[in-house]
């Protein structure tokens, strides 16, 4: 392929002398709050994203200022574990350089909004004082590696954690530009010469993800990850192995049909100790065969399209030690969190606690940072991310599940999850005002929209049911909106394309059941749709399969693939 028609971020990342750029004098500047175009490019292997206030954007321009640059940056944390230290490092930071709140993310990660360029330095310095990083939290290489908490199964969690930790170091860039551009100040003397083993010079075509899950959980959402590997546990409660599945993904772009979603496909089985070669080698055929040439086109599920799954699996196997063994059975119910309380096998007590948008915030009447700061002080465990931007506070002993329910009754907080089953199950992205991609409003708008259907769905005599909601402010689903029972993805402000169908336990995407709708049609366009889902379902039939049974959403037709599809074997 001829130079010429690579993308223009594989020019700045072979440029870049492996990710260093011209970030050290860009931070240096003082005359503006950005960076150059090409660093904030590099910049996001580092953990950060160049955003500004789009809240004031247009009155800025009017006064012809500049706009209100600032960084968001995102810690690498597999599995989404964190220190009770590490925890109230993060909070301090969100006062002392962010905006005042923490960010849980879909995949298990904490961030940091509205730090300005001169407090990059010191935000990062703070972190790594607690032995967190931000080290290819975003950019073309592998991202923060998801496992599901499972709290309550001790043995089997230590097991995931440990391979989700292993598969997260073995992928990680070699550069020295982080240590230097952060922490050091200056360049690590060695007289060797630098190399990316695993990436090469030009990193991956794409970002890359991977998740880690144990069935019949699938919390990390396995089908929307580039390479997932679903544990395989035998009879005394090992992880013996693990299936391997390829090409999930789901940004897609408006009016872009060579674009979409796609489910992953579960190619095969290895034993455990073939996981990281596994992990490596799946990364190495979409760094040789990725499209380098259009970012659109570029995610590993198009590299499978385009040269076919036999293709990639063979390719994939000529680099293995040995070929994948045939698929083992395996079974998903969900992908949602068990909230309240449970104990583990050890006996120890563990909280899975609904997060609103996965903010961490202090409101007028509710004092939810405050209340989390003080469980961080007392806790005898560790808190756990989970992929639906909620939080576990996990491994506490009796004496201290005590004192954190004094906490959450102080401060008025619902522990046992008893909000309806709307909410508990409702996911938004970030959105408005931070992201810089959003076409309309998800964090700040769903909760308004989930009292709207709570009073449709209890008209209906639905209950505590759950339907998985999802909403994004634009179609690259960074709340992986495709896989939701129901799905709305932002079109322009305050309106929505309306998505139906999908499985319950994300092993299924919907498909589009209306364009662009405005706000203030959605509770008459999904209230009769809801009230035939109560009068007519079958026993135990989610409202995805609904759906599809009764006709709603037709079972053929352009867009996504629509199959009723079991979670045993999905795509095997
Ligand atoms: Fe995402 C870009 C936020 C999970 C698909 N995502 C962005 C950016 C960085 C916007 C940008 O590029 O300028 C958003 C920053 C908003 C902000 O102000 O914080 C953003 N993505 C998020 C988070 C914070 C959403 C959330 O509310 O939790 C999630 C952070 C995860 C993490 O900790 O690493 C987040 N993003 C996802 C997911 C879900 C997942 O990975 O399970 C997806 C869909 C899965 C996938 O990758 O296919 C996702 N984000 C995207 C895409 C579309 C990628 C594509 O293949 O087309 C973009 C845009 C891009 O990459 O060009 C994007
Ligand atoms: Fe931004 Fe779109 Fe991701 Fe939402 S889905 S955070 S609007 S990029």
């Amino acid at each position: 392929m001829s130079n010429d028609k690579l993308s223009p971020v594989e020019g700045i990342k072979i440029k870049s002398n492996f990710l260093r750029g011209t970030l050290k004098e860009g931070l240096a500047d003082q005359s503006t709050g950005a960076i150059s175009a090409d660093d904030q490019q590099l910049i996001k292997f580092h953990g950060m994203y160049q955003q500004d206030d789009r809240d004031i954007r247009a009155e800025r321009r009017r006064h012809k200022l500049e706009k209100a640059f600032s960084f968001m940056l995102r810690v690498r944390m597999p599995g989404g574990v964190s220190t009770p230290e590490q925890w109230l490092k993060m909070d301090q930071l969100a006062d002392d350089y962010g905006n005042g709140t923490l960010k849980l993310t879909t995949r298990q990660a904490f961030q940091l909004h509205g730090l300005i360029k001169s407090n990059l330095r010191n935000t990062i310095q703070a972190i790594d004082s607690v032995a967190l990083d931000s080290i290819a939290a975003c950019g073309d290489v592998n991202r923060n590696v998801m496992c599901n908490p499972n709290p309550h199964l001790s043995g089997v969690y230590a097991t995931i954690i440990e391979d989700s930790d292993a598969i997260s170091r073995h992928l990680m860039p070699h550069s020295g530009a982080y240590h230097e551009i952060w922490l050091e100040g200056e360049k690590v003397q060695t007289s060797e010469k630098e190399h990316e083993p695993i990436y090469g010079e030009t990193y991956l075509p794409r970002k890359f993800k991977i998740a880690v899950a144990v069935p019949p959980s699938n919390d990390v959402d396995i089908y929307a990850n580039d390479l997932s590997f679903i544990a395989i546990v035998d009879e005394a409660g090992e992880v013996e192995g693990y299936n391997v599945a390829i090409g999930g993904g789901m940004g897609m772009t408006h009016g872009n049909e060579a674009t979409y979603p796609r489910v992953a496909d579960v190619i095969g089985y290895i034993p455990r100790e073939r996981l990281l070669e596994t992990a490596e080698h799946v990364v190495t055929v979409q760094r040789d065969y990725g499209d380098r040439t259009d970012r659109k086109h570029a995610r590993l599920k198009y590299t499978i399209d385009t040269h076919g799954l036999d293709f990639f699996k063979k390719e994939l196997e000529s680099r293995l030690s040995g070929p994948l063994e045939p698929v083992r059975e395996f079974h998903f119910d969900n992908n949602g969190d068990r909230y309240g309380w449970e104990q583990g096998e050890d006996g120890k007590w563990h909280l899975c606690l609904f997060i609103e948008g996965g903010r961490v915030v202090d409101r007028p009447l509710l004092k939810l940072r405050t209340a989390l700061r003080e469980v961080a002080k007392i806790l005898d465990g560790d808190f756990r991310l989970t992929a639906n931007q909620n939080l576990v506070i996990a491994q506490v002993s009796e004496e201290v599940k005590g004192k954190i329910d004094s906490i959450f009754e102080k401060y008025q907080i619902d522990a046992a999850g008893t909000k309806t089953g709307l909410r508990l199950s409702a996911l938004a992205c970030v959105s408005l005002p931070t992201c810089g991609l959003a076409l309309a409003e998800a964090e700040r708008y769903l909760p308004k929209l989930i009292d709207e259907l709570d009073e449709v769905v209890e008209n209906a005599g639905l209950g505590q049911d759950s339907i998985t909601i999802r909403m994004t402010g634009c179609p690259n689903g960074c709340a992986r909106p495709y896989l939701a029972e129901i799905g709305f993805v932002g079109k322009g402000p305050e309106r929505y394309n309306v998505y139906l169908g999908g499985g319950h336990a994300g092993q299924r995407l919907n498909r589009i059941y209306r364009e662009d709708v405005s706000a203030s049609e959605i509770r008459p366009l999904l209230e009769p749709v809801i009230k035939r889902y109560a009068s007519e379902r079958d026993s135990g039939e989610s409202f995805g399969d609904f759906v599809i049974r009764s006709g709603i959403i037709e079972a053929s037709g352009p867009g996504s693939e629509f199959q009723k599809v079991s979670p045993v074997l999905a795509n095997a």
